[in-house]
């Protein structure tokens, strides 16, 4: 593996003249840097190890006005040259350069104490109390210190030395997901076409292949791949790496940029990240504060929501963030980022992407121990896990988990296929959707839940269908995923389903036939007792059921016409009730009218049938009331 080294240090500190001592290579190349004697942006050089290793440096400006610049080039490299100039000392730019090279995670470094020149040795040893001071408590703490001089070239070799002993026998570990290569420069080469630059972070890239720009989106064919200006075969993660794109216009890729793998396709603005605040913020950071995010070569605007519920983070705390961004960025898992304040002024934290296509999140829903062990998840299983677990939807495409993971599909599918207590949907070899069992279970339980109170409240009927079943427990579930879950139930006999109805495997056998009978021995006792029928009571003991299944039964037999509800719990089979009303209209049409005294007579049965009877035939408009005597409604009938 190839190593890059980055430059650090206060403006005018003699980090280009370091670079140009150590390689005879100019980084400084505008115009206007060159007159005003400064760097402005990123200069890039080599340096040739003495076991034939080229190592890749990355000059960057000093000027707090640069800072961005200087971000640009910071995140991926392999050790910091941190530069301090004996006359001046630690200046602010040290601070913040240390501060943002701590908050990437930069654990390797070596501090160049430059114009050694211009200070005697107790100056000397001054300098390096106070940068061992600064070092303290930094990912940067115990670096060496060399003492050299650009103009002498006193100390350059025990430099060279201490990088190189610095940089042996360490590699980063590979990082897992596909190519990426955030650009940080973009231009068109005369008869070429578009050249982009930058510090691959993952994976390899070859000529022929073919590559996304992210957040557009475009596909790009790769000409030509170059490393320290000459043509390779392949380029590595780690490595300064040049791009010569077809099929893209320049206007469609610049610095901020991320060329990868056309399997990446996802941007985000809302990531959830786990956040420090240095003591450079000089104040507490507020929750919803508008921030500048700087990220890969990317930098956005956007505002900090504490998830602890914290008004505000105080320098030196850390806390779970989301960041909500006012443009998309490309952003995996485990990607460190740099927040500056809203008018980039100063550095005033940054942080590890714990979730990079965050939701926004309801309060108080147990999410600080989700977000703890999504981010110190450190195998793949774990990581998926903690993804679902954290996922407010049922179950999420595989694709999204390996993005979201920074993991390639196949082993978020290796992971799906190993671990018991994940689910796939559908049912089969490979997945579309995924799901913890745990998730699965609580909907399981919801399906049965629910099915077996509708089941207690409609025993005549059938079962519900598939889709008002959905909204009821999972109206954010697609159709589509629904339906799969359901299958997943029907093959383990949890439920059952008949075309688009589903119901609880026991429920329809049995409870039909039975209820049906007992419709048909409620609707006998009640025809065969003619005018004056049993009252609830007497049917229930009768047929031997409770109160809640005769009401059913009867409103079943009620909606079938078989029976009429006349009262409240006074129930008449269809030809009693008929012959009554037959009994009714002779006796008006023959004598123009009938009182309550005579209908009850003429029916022979008591004042409470017969009442309960005219009140229903005035109710359903076949009587008119006048007094105490009733006319027909309607003579004709
Ligand atoms: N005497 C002496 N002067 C030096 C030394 N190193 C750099 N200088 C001078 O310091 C000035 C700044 O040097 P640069 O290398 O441009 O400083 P820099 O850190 O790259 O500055 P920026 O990129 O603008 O942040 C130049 O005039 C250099 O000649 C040194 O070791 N000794
Ligand atoms: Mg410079």
């Amino acid at each position: 593996m190839a190593h890059i080294i980055g430059t650090a240090g206060h403006i005018d500190h003699g980090k280009t003249a370091l670079i140009r001592a150590l390689t005879g290579q100019e980084t400084d190349r505008l115009k206007e840097e060159k007159e005003r004697g400064i760097s402005i942006d990123l200069g890039f050089a080599y340096m040739d190890l003495s076991n034939g290793e080229r190592v890749g440096i990355v000059d960057v400006p000093g000027h707090e006005r640069f800072i961005r610049n200087m971000l640009a080039g910071a995140h991926g490299i392999d050790l910091a040259l941190l530069v301090v100039a004996a006359d001046d000392g630690v200046m602010p730019q040290t601070e913040e350069h240390l501060d943002i090279l701590h908050l990437l995670g930069a654990t390797h470094g070596v501090v160049a104490i430059t114009k050694a020149d211009l200070v005697d040795a107790a100056r000397l040893d001054a300098v390096r109390e106070e940068i061992e001071i600064l070092l303290a408590g930094t990912t940067l703490e115990g670096a060496a210190m060399v003492p050299v001089s650009s103009v002498t070239g006193a100390g350059l070799d025990v430099l060279r030395q201490t990088i190189e002993g610095r940089l042996a026998g360490y590699h980063r570990v590979a990082p897992s997901g596909y190519f990426r290569l955030p650009v940080d420069r973009a231009f068109v080469m005369h008869g070429h076409g578009v050249v982009v630059t930058g510090t691959a972070i993952a994976g390899t890239v070859h000529p022929g292949d073919t590559l996304r720009v992210l957040p557009g989106g475009e596909e790009a064919r790769v000409r030509t791949v170059q490393v320290h200006g000459q043509d390779v075969a392949e380029a590595t993660f780690g490595q300064r790496v040049a791009l010569n794109l077809g099929g893209v216009e320049r206007t469609d890729v610049s610095r901020g940029h991320v060329v990868c793998d056309p399997r990446l396709d996802r941007v985000t603005d809302r990531l959830d990240a786990w956040v420090e605040i240095r003591p450079g913020a000089g104040r507490p950071v507020e929750s919803h504060e508008v921030v500048r995010l700087y990220i890969g070569t990317a930098e956005v605007l956007g505002k900090v929501v504490w998830l602890d519920g914290r008004d505000a983070v105080r320098p030196r705390e850390s806390a779970y963030a989301q960041l909500v961004l006012r443009a998309p960025v490309q952003a995996l898992r485990g990607d460190r980022f740099i927040l500056r304040d809203q008018s980039a002024q100063r550095t005033i934290g940054g942080g590890i992407v714990t979730h990079p296509f965050a939701r926004r999140h309801k309060r108080g829903e147990g999410l600080l121990p989700l977000l703890d062990a999504l981010r110190l998840a450190t195998t793949p299983g774990a990581v998926v896990t903690a993804l679902l677990r954290l996922e407010p939807d049922f179950a999420v495409a595989p694709d999204f988990l390996a993005q979201a993971a920074g993991l390639p599909l196949d082993a978020v599918h290796a992971v799906l296929r190993a671990d018991p207590a994940l689910r796939v949907l559908p049912d089969s070899e490979v997945a579309t959707a995924c799901t913890t069992v745990e998730k699965w279970e609580t909907l399981r339980s919801a399906v049965q839940r629910t099915l077996a109170a509708f089941h207690q409240n409609a025993p005549l009927v059938p079962g519900m269908e598939m889709e008002s079943l959905r909204s009821q427990i999972a109206p954010d579930l697609s159709p589509k995923l629904f339906r799969a879950v359901l299958d997943g139930l029907l093959g383990d006999r949890v439920i059952a389903r008949a075309e688009s109805v589903v119901h609880l495997p026991a429920h329809r056998v049995a409870l039909q036939r039975d209820d049906a009978e007992l419709g048909r021995r409620a609707e006998a006792l009640l025809a065969e007792a003619g005018f004056t029928p049993p009252d609830l009571k007497l049917i229930e003991s009768a047929l031997g059921v409770a109160r809640p299944r005769l009401a059913v039964i009867l409103r079943q037999l009620e909606r079938e016409g078989r029976v009429a509800k006349i009262g409240e719990g006074l129930y008449f089979a269809r030809a009693p009730l008929e012959q009554a009303r037959t009994l009714l209209r002779e006796h008006v049409q023959a004598h123009g009218e009938i009182s309550a005294a005579t209908f009850r007579d003429r029916l022979g049965a008591s004042r409470k049938f017969s009442i309960a009877l005219l009140d229903y035939f005035d109710r359903t408009g076949f009587t008119l009331r006048v007094g105490d005597i009733r006319k027909l409604r309607a003579p004709g009938r």
